[in-house]
């Protein structure tokens, strides 16, 4: 059969998202999450403008051969615009493909390997005694591991710090609404965070116990030696893992981190192709792997980068913040559920907005996903109730540290 209509959806409920719609010659509909969080008409138009004329018209079935075409085709390659469009056409055809068979996408990627997707939550407080209730809810729900991320004295709101306090429910959403042409700032120092960070983590252990699986953003702002001296500062507190300490596309920073300290890293949620992760995997310098199925060119290439990790026994983490939209979060879940070196996922619940315009089949029990037993990715988009929320133009904040010059946010 063939691709007949290719249709981009943006939709704000509560937050920009955008979708693809694929509709084949007999009806058969598949979704793919295209959504760059500040960037998002951009790979909107790279698929409308650009891909949409290349797709009608070819076989739905041939996957592989799309992404190659789509990948190898333009010349241009990679990149987040790029990687986000594709990622799209991607999922969007494996869903086709998986309701074509009438089995959930995972029975596809080899079944199942295990019952359940042991996800991880995001706890934060502005100070320790409101991180401290909000690792409590977490706990309460089932949660077996949290992310913290809390207030560091001296500086004001930062990245990953709840500002409408505390909670098993609150809405973190860093992108913010724009209302001069221009994203809204923060201020950073790292010598106070790392003065701060280690003491939040003790107590933590001392509260909750060993079993609690800690885990920690540092969000791209260390040199490459203070990613090292705290890394190695945290070792007693046994973290899960230290994420993205330090900018992404310095592969070769993380080798010094690696040569002081055993806490486990994970990064790549800014990653879009396995050329990112060669030298980190190849030399072990991570352990998990951060890229979102909607970064980085969906499906296919997830699972060929997840098993070239796995050959060197680096794990999953794939990224799952509100910013991936519940069908790019579908495509992770069924990953999760499918490949052998599942690690952990990120979850980080969408509103109810957003749950009226996307419907899920998604079930949490304790702690632990499951991406459901629908045909397909098992998501499907409310056109009608997508069309009352218009694009509202947001960005995620630029970081300044204390003197004025621009950091890593
Ligand atoms: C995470 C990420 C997010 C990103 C956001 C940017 O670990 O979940 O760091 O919070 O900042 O996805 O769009
Ligand atoms: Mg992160």
């Amino acid at each position: 059969m063939t691709i007949e209509l290719v249709d981009v959806n943006i939709t704000s409920p509560g937050r920009n998202f955008v979708t693809l719609k694929i509709t084949t010659a007999d009806g058969v509909v598949g979704w793919g999450d295209a959504t760059l969080n500040g960037r998002e008409l951009a790979v909107a138009s790279y698929l409308s403008d650009h891909l949409a004329s290349m797709l009608i018209g070819r076989d739905e079935d041939r996957i592989e051969d799309t992404w190659q075409y789509l990948y190898r085709g333009p010349y241009w390659r990679r990149g987040p615009v790029t990687m986000a469009a594709i990622a799209a056409v991607d999922m969007a055809l494996w869903d086709i493909k998986a309701k074509k068979a009438g089995m959930p996408l995972y029975q596809l990627l080899g079944g199942a390997s295990r019952e359940g997707i042991r996800v991880y939550a995001h706890a934060s407080g502005t100070d320790y005694a409101a991180l401290k209730d909000a690792i409590t809810g977490y706990e309460e729900l089932g949660y077996t591991a949290v992310r913290v991320q809390t207030g560091v004295p001296g500086l004001g709101q930062i990245y990953g710090v709840s500002a409408t306090g505390p909670g098993v429910r609150y809405d973190y959403e860093p992108a913010k609404r724009v209302e001069n042409g221009r994203p809204s700032e923060e201020r950073w120092d790292t010598r106070n965070y790392l003065a701060h960070m280690p003491g939040i983590f003790a107590r933590i252990r001392e509260d909750f116990g060993a079993d609690l699986r800690i885990l920690h953003d540092g969000h791209h702002r260390m040199s490459p030696i203070e990613a090292a001296r705290f890394a190695k500062d945290i070792e007693p507190y046994d973290l899960f893992w230290l994420e993205d300490c330090t900018p992404g596309e310095d592969q070769s920073a993380l080798r010094l981190v690696r040569q002081h300290s055993t806490t486990p890293l994970a990064i790549g949620e800014v990653f879009n192709s396995v050329f990112d992760y060669q030298t980190l995997i190849t030399e072990r310098l991570i352990d998990y792997v951060r890229s979102a199925v909607t970064h980085t060119g969906g499906i296919t290439a997830m699972k060929k980068l997840l098993d070239f990790a796995a050959i060197y026994g680096i794990k999953s983490g794939i990224h799952g913040p509100t910013d991936i939209s519940p069908v790019g979060m579908a495509a992770a879940l069924h990953l999760d559920l499918a490949i052998h070196n599942f690690g952990i996922q990120e979850y980080m619940p969408h509103n109810d907005r957003t749950l009226e315009v996307f419907q899920t089949s998604f079930t949490f029990d304790r702690g632990f996903l499951h991406p459901g037993d629908r045909p397909g990715l098992g998501v499907e988009l409310d056109e009608d109730a997508a069309s009352g929320h218009e694009y509202t133009k947001a960005y995620l904040p630029v970081n300044r540290l204390l003197d004025g010059t621009v950091h890593d946010w």
